[in-house]
């Protein structure tokens, strides 16, 4: 993520990612407060071992391009809920990526966050039986969560 006051927001990814039992590690990467750092992890990312990027980033959210940029691996691109414009701003930035580096971008805010994670578990389970089932679970878990008929609360 892009900075530290994106975290509310990302760790919604971060918990869906621990509930289905996948490996991460959550990072502040800005790409204009720390662009040396930027480039050195989306550089090395694949041969680190990551499998997937989720990046998170609001405003003028050059974070998720930027990083496709430099990296093979795919990108989901988070944006996040901005006072100014409501994430519109982050959404626009994000999603409107020049045709041949594709960031696979997601709702702004929560909703996004944890579909990004989501989307990168499904990712993954095409080569992994276990996070395969995982994503199963969760999923029957949410359908047999649904009542019939509303309750009062
Ligand atoms: C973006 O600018 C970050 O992703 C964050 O959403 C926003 C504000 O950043 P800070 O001022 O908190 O560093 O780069």
């Amino acid at each position: 993520m892009g900075s530290q006051s994106d975290w509310p927001t990302m760790k919604h990814a971060a918990d869906v990612l621990d509930e289905l039992g996948i490996a991460f590690d959550a990072r502040i990467v800005s790409a204009h407060r720390t662009p040396d750092r930027m480039y050195d992890f989306a550089k090395s990312a694949k041969d680190e071992g990551f499998k997937v990027i989720i990046a998170g980033a609001g405003g003028a959210a050059h974070l998720p391009g930027m990083t496709a940029a430099l990296t093979p691996l795919p990108v989901f691109g988070v944006p996040i809920e901005s006072r100014a414009l409501s994430g519109e701003d982050s959404l626009l930035s994000i999603v409107q990526m020049p045709g041949g580096i594709p960031v696979g971008t997601l709702a702004i805010g929560k909703a996004g966050a944890t579909n990004a994670a989501l989307l990168a578990a499904a990712v993954l389970a095409l080569m992994n039986p276990q996070i395969e089932q995982a994503l199963d679970d969760y999923r029957s878990a949410r359908t047999a969560a649904v009542t019939e008929r509303p309750v009062d609360s």
